[in-house]
């Protein structure tokens, strides 16, 4: 198994295709299998590493699918790609995750960092797949009521510690990791802006940082816009420059080419 740091070399851009009505950025878009597998391959074409499917929206206020919902939206997908680009699954759902990598996902990335379903763990340790821990201060459904931290770069850094050495007790590899603050999830604007800030919290814990700034609230309170591709673009480069590896982005080229520039200056 190659490590994730080899996999996905510094900076590597994971392109986000949403198989769901109700995706805050892109919900509707890609509901169709037919259009979602081809933005897919764009998305691979214009120098995505990875492509991450979801079949379940995350967004504030959003509430669960069931697994056979889930199934529904991103096997026909899958089963389009055939294998023939690198996938991720966006799910905490082991059932959903299994499909997936039977059809080829090599990445499970899972919103709960493990904690949405007991036997997910084991799929993923099961199946030699690479695993995204995310950071989320409670559940989508209200967790933009009130967000509280005391240092948020030091609770979001510890608690994706505590899930690592989980994901590791269950038999996953460290060197199959990689860690992200969850933009967005459970936190208020200066708490997102914070966490990217002092990124190097989070990159003291020794395994590569997935950031997904792309199209969150939090760039729209900034900008007072709707058109958030510059903001976007801005904030996978700010994420870059403090050290992330991987950016999780709706609009592949554009990203691609800022991050190619970022990283000749750099
Ligand atoms: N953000 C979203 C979903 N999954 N996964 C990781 N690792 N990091 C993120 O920041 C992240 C994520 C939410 O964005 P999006 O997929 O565009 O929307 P939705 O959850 O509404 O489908």
């Amino acid at each position: 198994m190659i490590p994730l740091e080899e996999r996905f070399p510094r900076p590597s851009v994971i392109g986000v295709v949403n198989v769901t009505p109700d995706s805050f950025s892109d919900g509707g878009v890609h509901l169709d299998p037919d259009i979602a597998a081809a933005a897919a391959r764009g998305m691979f074409e214009d120098g995505a590493a990875i492509v991450d499917v979801g079949g379940e929206s995350t967004r504030p206020g959003a509430a669960g699918v069931s697994a056979e919902e889930e199934l529904g939206r991103v096997v026909p997908v899958l089963e389009r790609l055939g294998g023939e680009i690198p996938v991720s699954i966006d799910t905490s759902k082991a059932e959903v995750a299994r499909a997936a990598l039977e059809r080829g996902a090599i990445l499970v990335n899972d919103v709960t960092a493990l904690q949405g379903d007991p036997e997910l763990a084991g799929v993923v340790a099961d199946s030699g797949a690479y695993l995204c821990l995310m950071h989320m201060q409670g559940e989508p459904r209200t967790m933009q009521a009130e967000p509280r931290y005391g240092d948020v770069a030091v609770e979001v850094a510890a608690f994706l510690d505590e899930r690592m050495e989980f994901a590791v007790a269950a038999g996953i590899a460290e060197e199959r990791i990689c860690l992200d603050p969850g933009i967005g999830f459970g936190k208020t604007v200066e708490h997102n802006l914070e966490l990217v800030r002092r990124l190097d919290v989070l990159l003291a814990l020794g395994r590569p940082v997935v950031v997904g700034f792309s199209r969150k609230s939090t760039l729209r309170k900034l900008t007072g816009s709707d058109d958030l591709l510059g903001a976007s673009v801005a904030a996978a480069v700010a994420a870059f420059e403090r050290g992330a590896t991987i950016l999780r982005v709706h609009d592949v080229k554009p990203t691609v080419d800022a991050l190619t520039v970022a990283g000749a200056i750099a």
